[in-house]
């Protein structure tokens, strides 16, 4: 049986013209002029591919890509157009965010080299499962670290930035900027986890090398997905590279999630430290969210427990999330663990993270995972509102003091 494509456009010989091409390439073409043969055609067949104009008579491009996203379409979508392509991309952008897989657009006047193209490249997307997909992107370097700061707390350097949190973002060339929550349980299950993190280590080492020579000593925390901590190896790979690139090894925090850890600490227990006898930083991530046990906490060697944003952002209706974070806290420093409070937001929640004696905080409030570039300007932004800040502060004890 051939493989169906629907060709939707007011404009009888447009369709008729592209329906051409596509016999002549082996599919079969099935067309539709207005809204009721696009409509019935949508739900009655299995679609290889629709090619569709965004503008017609009574139905525009956006309702019909509704109607797809409702239908559950699941084959690509080719926009078809003679507006500008900024209007072609905004239509696009669209699509994917009701769900549609957007591949690509073909503009009016249509010729018979593109529709090839178009028709080659649908066929290329029906055989990449998601995997193939990531691993393309992993390959040819579409990732990369967007970087969230950490203020130090403590009285001897209150208000500096210490360092950042990398956060891997995907550079996707027609999606933009795609969030970790779309593609870090594929890479886990898919065990590119590890090729991802690499790359992402190697962005990381890179960035502190620039801050070294501007004289920014800045550390960096990675997230490690704990499956990678089965890995014997582990220790030593990330070690090596770390050494290569001339960064001192307390520079760089691995931040380990809860649960991850806590799932087989005797496995883990080896790689962890290992890591720490080699003078790694070990940071708990997302503490109290997971299937916390407090023995396993005591028996790996973590330096830093990082209390759940969760929490955090509870500190200023919650009384009992005041409790926990200021319990936290204390087990945290009994065990000679930093703390670091995640999901500051709010100027309350930070006063009462210093009155608690939270070694570190990260969040909204000090500033966004952001772009490499634009860490200078946040920089000058933060040290004017720090100086604000603490001038509050300091006629808070002065008032309190009177
Ligand atoms: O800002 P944000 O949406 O970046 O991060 C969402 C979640 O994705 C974080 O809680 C973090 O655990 C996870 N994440 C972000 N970057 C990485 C990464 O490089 N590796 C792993 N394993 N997880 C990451
Ligand atoms: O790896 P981890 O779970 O710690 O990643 C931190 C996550 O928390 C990222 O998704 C990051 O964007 C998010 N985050 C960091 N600070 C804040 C904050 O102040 N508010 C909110 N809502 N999210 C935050
Ligand atoms: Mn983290």
């Amino acid at each position: 049986m051939k493989r169906k494509i629907l060709i939707v456009d007011d404009d009888p010989s447009i369709c008729r013209f592209i329906a051409r091409v596509c016999e002549d390439a082996g599919y079969e073409p099935l067309t539709a002029t207005g809204y009721a043969g696009f409509e019935r055609h949508v739900r009655n067949h299995d679609l290889f591919l629709v090619i569709t104009d965004l503008q017609m008579p009574d139905c525009d491009g956006i309702e019909c890509m509704r109607l797809m996203a409702t239908a559950g379409v699941a084959a690509p979508v080719a926009i078809l157009s003679g507006f500008d392509p900024r209007v072609m991309q905004t239509a696009g952008a669209f699509g994917r965010s009701v769900g549609l897989s957007i591949i690509g657009t073909l503009q009016k006047p249509v010729v018979v080299s593109a529709i090839r193209q178009l028709l080659e490249q649908a066929a290329r997307q029906l055989f990449a499962a998601p995997e193939e997909a990531l691993r393309a992107a992993i390959d040819s370097q579409q990732f990369t670290l967007f970087y969230q700061p950490k203020v130090s707390f403590r009285p001897e350097d209150f208000g500096t930035v210490v360092g950042f949190e990398g956060l891997a973002r995907w550079l996707h060339p027609d999606d933009g900027i795609v969030m970790p929550d779309r593609f870090i349980e594929l890479a886990e299950s898919s065990r590119q986890i590890v090729s991802l993190t690499d790359r992402l280590l190697d962005c990381g080492l890179e960035q502190m090398r620039q801050w070294a020579a501007n004289g920014d000593h800045w550390s960096l925390s990675i997230n490690i997905s704990p499956l990678m901590l089965d890995d014997r190896s582990f220790a030593d790979t990330i070690w090596q590279k770390v050494h290569d690139a001339g960064v001192e090894p307390s520079r760089l925090t691995l931040e380990i999630t809860e649960s991850g850890a806590m799932a087989d600490p005797t496995k883990t227990m080896e790689t962890l430290t290992r890591l720490r006898l080699k003078g790694f930083d070990l940071s708990i991530d997302d503490f109290g969210t997971g299937y916390s046990s407090l023995v396993q906490l005591y028996r790996l060697p973590f330096s830093e427990l990082k209390i759940d944003k969760s929490f955090v952002m509870d500190l200023d209706e919650r009384e009992d999330a005041q409790v926990i974070v200021r319990t936290l806290i204390d087990l945290a420093h009994n065990l000679s663990l930093r703390v670091c409070a995640e999901g500051v937001e709010t100027m309350c929640e930070w006063w009462r993270l210093i009155d608690y004696g939270c070694d570190r905080i990260q969040g909204y409030f000090v500033g966004k995972p952001m772009a490499a570039a634009d860490i200078a300007g946040w920089f000058d932004e933060w040290r004017g509102r720090l100086e604000e800040i603490t001038m509050t502060h300091t006629q808070k004890v002065l008032a309190w003091r009177n």
